[in-house]
């Protein structure tokens, strides 16, 4: 049974319009995370592996993940023998996944570009890639091969020289009697197949925080990278909040989201069976229908009745929405905008008239699905866009993984005697305005 929450944001009183979108925001469920509380629990373990390397890596999996690896490093032969048990189906779809993404990618990438500032002086901006990156590919709950794809793509479209990924030992107790099969051990074979598939040869049994550690202060095994990338739960998360800094990070990832700005057009089978893929990612997922219309509204409520007793994952699927689902009730969609802009979701669909025109109005998303038939999980695996989004509402002030968070921006500049004299005396100014007169003379010694 589904008990939604719904929230009246209608009429004068309470018109969106009178609210700043802080307070609108406050009023919206988002599942409470805390990142600080698990950082201290993910804190002496990040220091023991810091100090002890390999070993320590080898417990912590032994420990949370009840499988303790053969070595940490994914043995080529192992790479390979996933791709070859591949299911065709998901390898087909998976070329066709990985071409999409490369495309959109691919037409990231910057040249770069050259102003002259003044006669003889110019700034040069260019690219640079990071060298090596760690990039997590979560496989506790779910295991995400989609992710290999969003993760690496971009990664290798940029330019990085050196790239390994991370993901989490399954139990495999498919061998005689329930003894230990071929994949013990080893992360998911989907997401091998994917590494295999992208080349990247450089694969680790790892998960959680003993993940970003290895990659943040390296190991026996595993050379220190300089930027880790992807999502994953609150332990991973934590790592990156205490490691940052020692290593690059993309964003602290927190539970998947998804908010639906929907009118009387919308089809409410459709609408129902989108919060439902949300949820079922994670009993945390946040799932926001905001309609313009009440019979909208209750017409996804009698599809939720019926989809959600019949989903494969009813369970988290119900516990997410019971915790934070809810349907917002604005009275037409210039207010329904201001409550998603202002809650800034991961993920936003717009299923309304005009869908288009709606969406080039929304300032704060992750991503925005228009239509119809842009459901998430196109984006999720074969749209070509990147599914790694920002969450927590940091869609106001973050991107998704794109080719630009593996490379670094970097700004050259050049300049001629007669350039650097024919400014001189502004550089004194503000030499002496900052009392930083050292600064004057380096410049001064140079018009001798
Ligand atoms: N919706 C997820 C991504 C994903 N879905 C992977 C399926 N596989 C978070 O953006
Ligand atoms: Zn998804």
């Amino acid at each position: 049974m589904c008990v939604w929450r719904r929230l009246d944001l209608r009429g004068d009183a309470a018109t969106v319009t009178k609210l700043s979108p802080v307070e609108i925001r406050r009023r919206l469920p988002r599942a409470a995370l805390d990142v600080d509380v698990a950082v201290e629990t993910v804190q002496p373990i990040c220091d023991d592996i810091r100090d002890r390397g390999d070993a320590a890596v080898l417990e912590y999996t032994e420990r949370f993940d009840q499988v303790r690896p053969a070595g940490l490093r994914v043995p080529a032969e192992a790479l390979r023998r996933a791709l070859d048990e591949l299911d065709p189906a998901v390898r087909d779809a998976l070329v066709e996944a990985i071409r999409r993404t490369r495309v959109v990618h691919r037409a990231q990438l910057r040249e770069a570009v050259t102003v002259e500032v003044a006669p003889g002086t110019t700034v040069t901006e260019k690219w640079v890639p990071v060298d090596r990156v760690g990039l997590y590919v979560p496989g506790g709950r779910v295991a995400y091969p989609s992710s290999v794809v969003m993760n690496v793509v971009p990664a290798q479209e940029a330019g990085v020289g050196s790239l390994a990924v991370a993901s989490p030992p399954q139990r495999d107790l498919s061998g005689p009697g329930g003894t230990p099969g071929p994949r013990d051990g080893l992360p998911h074979p989907v997401v091998l197949a994917a590494c295999q598939l992208l080349e990247v040869d450089e694969v680790y049994s790892v998960g959680g925080a003993q993940a970003v550690a290895m990659f943040a202060y390296g190991t026996e095994s595993c050379p220190p990278v300089d930027l880790v990338t992807g999502p994953g739960n609150v332990y991973v998360a934590a790592a990156k909040r205490l490691l940052r800094g020692i290593v690059g990070i993309d964003a602290e990832a927190g539970p998947t989201e998804v908010a639906i700005l929907a009118d009387h057009t919308a089809d409410p089978a459709y609408v129902a069976a989108d919060l439902i893929a949300q949820a079922e990612h994670d009993p945390l997922a946040a799932c926001l229908l905001v309609s313009s219309s009440a019979d909208l509204a209750d017409a996804v409520e009698v599809e939720l009745g019926k989809q959600v007793p019949a989903t494969r994952h009813r369970e988290r699927v119900e516990e997410a929405l019971n915790g934070q689902g809810a349907i917002v009730l604005v009275d037409d969609v210039d207010a329904g905008l201001r409550v998603v802009d202002a809650w800034a979701a991961e993920h936003l669909e717009i299923q309304t008239e005009n869908a288009a025109a709606v969406a080039a109005r929304v300032r704060h998303a992750g991503a925005v699905f228009v239509g119809p038939y842009a459901p998430v999980p196109l984006g999720d695996y074969l749209a070509g866009s990147n599914h790694v989004l920002p969450t927590g509402a940091t869609a106001r002030h973050s991107s998704g993984l794109a080719v630009g968070a593996f490379q670094r921006q970097v700004h050259v500049v050049e300049c001629t005697k007669e350039a650097l004299a024919a400014v001189a005396p502004r550089i004194a100014a503000l030499g002496a305005a900052e009392d930083l007169l050292a600064h004057v003379d380096a410049v001064e010694v140079r018009s001798q």
